[in-house]
């Protein structure tokens, strides 16, 4: 199978778009509940790959019971949530950016729902380095790539309890990292980081407790094998816009 026809039965939208261009886009941007990762509200995407894709980084089945029951619980959630409120056929934008008035069903699964889909596009087996626009933008931010590193793993080693690490742009187009709790992200309006998520990690144990059990700087230092670079450099060319 062709890889454009593949992603396309995926329901990789996005994957899809850049391979293609043309009409696959433009048929995409005319949804109103599709943003700039195309997300859908109302649609449970397939994971991007197969659950032993990562294998050794992230083992096939914490992948499995990561996707096909937490992430497939926080959607139905959500959708149950968001049912019949003013939000329903609001894109994830929106609904994030009136967070604070939703309620903590939505806030919690919108957020648990949304997350997840940008950490397994943001994940891939083939890892390659950022784009030259985004490893100079880093470098300038951070100092290096490898001080970027460390501090994003810094970032994710020390938040406490449950939440997710970030690399972020902020509104005045500068990279950010920090960490949110719980299923929070940086659009939330409740959020102390605020910009448009570029590269997300999950840091509950449901992530890695299985393979690394207690050692979460492990699983994180691992986590570097498996960054899908061509992604996060797309999301910082989008957010750039
Ligand atoms: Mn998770």
């Amino acid at each position: 199978m062709e890889r454009r026809t593949f992603l396309k039965n995926l329901g990789l939208g996005i994957a899809a778009t850049a391979v293609s261009g043309g009409s696959v886009a433009n048929e995409l941007t005319t949804s109103k509940n599709i943003t700039m990762e195309n997300f859908n509200t109302h649609e449970f995407p397939a994971l991007p790959y197969a659950y032993n894709a990562l294998e050794p980084y992230i083992d096939a089945r914490t992948m499995e019971l990561h996707y096909d029951k937490h992430h497939r619980t926080y959607f139905n959630n959500f959708t149950a949530a968001i049912k019949g409120t003013p939000l329903e056929n609001s894109t994830i934008e929106e609904i994030f950016a009136k967070i604070s008035s939703a309620g903590d069903a939505v806030r919690n699964n919108g957020g648990g729902f949304y997350n997840h889909v940008i950490f397994w596009k943001n994940l891939s087996a083939k890892s390659n380095g950022p784009s030259q626009e985004l490893s100079a933008a880093l470098a300038k931010e951070f100092g290096s790539f490898d001080k970027f590193r460390e501090a994003f793993g810094n970032s994710a080693k020390t938040r406490f309890g449950s939440g997710w690490a970030w690399l972020y742009l902020t509104s005045d187009k500068k990279l950010a990292i920090g960490s949110t709790p719980n299923q929070d992200n940086t659009l939330m309006n409740v959020s102390q980081i605020k910009g448009t998520p570029l590269l997300a990690l999950d840091v509950w144990e449901h992530a890695y407790y299985l393979k690394y059990q207690n050692r979460r700087p492990e699983y994180i230092d691992a986590f570097w094998n498996v960054v899908n670079w061509e992604e996060v450099s797309r999301r910082y060319k989008e957010a750039l816009k």
